[in-house]
């Protein structure tokens, strides 16, 4: 499995970039899961920024979590989700993966870093991805914080295939080398106007296509 944590503020984590890590995760069929840390940071309107984001992927099979790991809240949760499993530990610099990882990892004391208030994109204190075993069948790889994430060798024409919500539209489109993008009987755009399919992952998908190396 692959966990990306994700924090609104400090640092903030676009939808964009969840969309680029989904569609990475896709790619290779691990099953993803959204961990939004720092809940105790959050005020109501965030709430519900957070309740209507995983109303976005909740139905795409990408479930969610609401954590703090400053507060030790959500914990339990997230050691049942990553239990009997070998699980990456993913997100921005400063989203709190060290806090985590020392949290599931007892008798581990990982350098922490402060968020540096100038920059709110953390320093980056873990340097390379490391295993931790949790207990003797629960390992986590905590990888470097993530500034950009390239998707490496997806080609237009697949892209759309990484896209749950696309994909299951695969064939109702009038071309079959459709790109979705001005095609008339488009089942994509279509399902885009009668909002079956979320504006912000249709954007993510047009900005993915325009940029040549997919970086955000
Ligand atoms: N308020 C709050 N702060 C948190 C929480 N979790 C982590 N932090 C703080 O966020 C900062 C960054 O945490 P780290 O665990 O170092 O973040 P990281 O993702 O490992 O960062 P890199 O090692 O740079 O990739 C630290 O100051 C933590 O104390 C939380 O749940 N709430
Ligand atoms: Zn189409």
């Amino acid at each position: 499995r692959a966990v990306l944590i994700v924090t609104l503020h400090h640092p903030k984590t676009s939808l964009g970039f969840i969309d680029r890590f989904l569609v990475t995760t896709d790619s290779f069929r691990i099953p993803s899961t959204i961990v939004f840390n720092k809940s105790d940071l959050l005020s109501k309107k965030d709430l519900g920024a957070i309740e209507y984001i995983s109303s976005i992927y909740e139905p795409l099979g990408v479930n969610t979590l609401l954590i703090s790991a400053l507060k030790k809240e959500g914990i339990e949760e997230f050691k049942e989700l990553i239990q009997d499993q070998i699980t990456l530990i993913s997100g921005h610099s400063g989203t709190g993966k060290s806090t985590i990882t020392n949290l599931l990892v007892p008798d581990l004391d990982q350098k922490i870093g402060e968020v540096s208030e100038s920059v709110k994109k953390g320093v980056h204190t873990t340097t390379f991805a490391q295993m931790f075993e949790v207990n003797p069948t629960t390992k986590i790889i905590d990888t470097p914080g993530i500034k950009e994430l390239g998707l490496i060798g997806i080609e237009d024409n697949e892209l759309s295939d990484y896209f749950p919500e696309m994909r299951a539209l695969l064939g109702a489109c009038k071309y079959n080398n459709c790109m979705h993008t001005h095609e008339p009987n488009c089942a994509v755009l279509a399902a885009i106007d009668n909002e079956e399919i979320a504006e912000s992952r249709y954007l993510s998908y047009l900005s993915m296509l325009e940029n040549e190396d997919r970086r955000w």
